[in-house]
C-alpha cells in the first residue's frame, strides 16, 4: 500500500503530474473494460443475471458424484442496502464423475429472501468445478434472523446459513462506510457499476462489470464524485481508496489519477487529504482526526485515457 496523501493541516506532500490526457477531444472510445472473455453464457433457463458461470479445473475425489460446494460457510445479508448492492456469495459444483456431462443443481432460498438464480448448470469436465457469484436480496421488511440457503443436487444438498441483520450490527472492521449509503455524480449504465457498490466490502477488482465497482457515466469530463454517509458522526483519519487494477486493466492505465479526499462537517465539505499522480491499485490517505458525516472523494483524472472514473472500494476509519 503506497503513502501518496497528505493531512492539508500537516506539511504537503503532493506527488504532482503535469501529463494532460491524452485522447482529450477525440471521440468517446468504449466505456470501460469489458469483462474478461473467459467467461461462459448463462443457461436461457436461469433468472436474468450478470453474473457468469465459470468453469475451472477441481480435485476429483473419484466418488463419482455432484457436489454442491460454496465459498463461504455462512452469508451475513445487511438489511435496508440499496438493492443494487445485494449480499454475494460464490456457489459452485464440483464433478468427481467419470465422464463429461451436464451438472445441474437447484438452488434454494427461505422467503422472503430471493436469490439470483433457482438453478446452477453447466456441461462439466471430470475433476472440474464451476463456479458462479449468487445475489441474494433482503426485501424492506424482512425479519433479522437467520435464513436457509441451499444448494440441491439429485443426491447431495449443501446448506448455508443466511444471517440478516441492520447495518449497525455488522462486523465492520472498523471500516466506518461498509454497507452505508452512497451517492455519485453519475452511473454508467451500459454494465453493473452502482455506486453502492464501492461500500459493499469486496475491495477485489475481479468481479469489474460485475456489480463490485463504480464507473461514472462522463467520458473524459471530471471531476467525479461519489459520497458516502456514515450513518452519524464518526471521528475518522484514514480513507483507503482502490481503484480497478487487473492483470488485464491495471491500475496505471485504467485507475484514478489525481483525487481529493473530503469530509462533511457540520454540512460543509473540507478537503482533508489529496493524491496526485497516483498509480497504484490502491491508496492509503491519513489526516488529522476529525468528527465527520460523510466522506466524499472527488475524482479529477484518470490514468491511461484519462476517461472514465472506477473505483472498486472506499474503506473509512
Ligand atoms: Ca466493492
Amino acid at each position: 500500500m503506497r503513502h501518496l496523501t497528505a493531512a492539508l493541516a500537516a506539511t504537503a506532500v503532493l506527488v504532482t503530474t503535469a501529463a494532460t490526457p491524452a485522447t482529450a477531444g477525440q471521440a468517446a472510445a468504449t466505456p470501460a473494460p469489458p469483462s474478461p472473455a473467459s467467461v461462459l453464457p448463462s443457461s436461457a433457463s436461469e433468472p436474468p443475471s450478470s453474473v457468469s458461470v465459470k468453469v475451472r479445473p477441481g480435485t476429483s475425489k473419484g466418488t463419482g458424484a455432484l457436489t454442491p460446494i460454496a465459498g463461504a460457510d455462512r452469508l451475513v445479508a445487511p438489511l435496508g442496502v440499496d438493492p443494487a448492492c445485494p449480499a454475494r456469495i460464490d456457489i459452485g459444483l464440483r464433478s468427481d464423475a467419470k465422464k463429461a456431462g451436464y451438472a445441474t443443481a437447484a438452488v434454494e432460498v427461505d422467503p422472503p429472501l430471493t436469490a439470483s438464480r433457482a438453478m446452477l448448470t453447466s456441461y462439466l469436465p471430470p475433476g472440474y468445478e464451476l463456479s458462479a457469484k449468487l445475489l441474494v436480496a433482503v426485501p424492506p421488511g424482512t425479519a433479522e434472523g437467520t435464513y436457509g440457503l441451499r444448494l440441491r443436487t439429485s443426491t447431495r444438498s449443501l446448506e448455508v446459513p443466511v444471517e440478516v441483520m441492520p447495518v449497525d450490527r455488522l462486523d465492520n472492521g472498523g471500516n466506518v462506510a461498509l454497507r452505508r449509503p452512497v451517492t455519485a455524480s453519475s452511473q454508467h449504465t451500459n454494465a453493473n457499476y452502482p455506486p453502492c457498490s464501492v461500500a459493499d466490502g469486496d475491495r477485489s477488482s475481479n468481479g469489474w462489470a460485475g456489480g463490485n465497482g463504480w464507473n461514472d457515466a462522463t467520458a473524459r469530463s471530471f471531476p467525479d464524485t461519489v459520497a458516502i454517509a456514515l450513518g452519524g458522526a464518526r471521528q475518522i483519519s484514514r480513507v483507503d481508496l482502490y481503484t480497478l487494477d487487473t492483470e488485464r486493466y491495471p491500475a496505471y492505465r485504467y485507475g484514478v489519477r489525481d483525487w481529493d479526499v473530503q469530509v462533511q462537517v457540520g454540512g460543509q465539505w473540507q478537503t482533508v487529504a489529496q493524491v496526485r499522480g497516483n498509480t497504484a491499485g490502491n491508496v492509503r490517505s491519513d489526516f488529522a482526526p476529525v468528527t465527520a458525516d460523510a466522506v466524499r472523494v472527488v475524482v479529477l483524472a484518470s490514468n491511461g485515457a484519462n476517461d472514465y472514473t472506477r473505483i472498486i472500494e472506499v474503506e473509512v476509519r
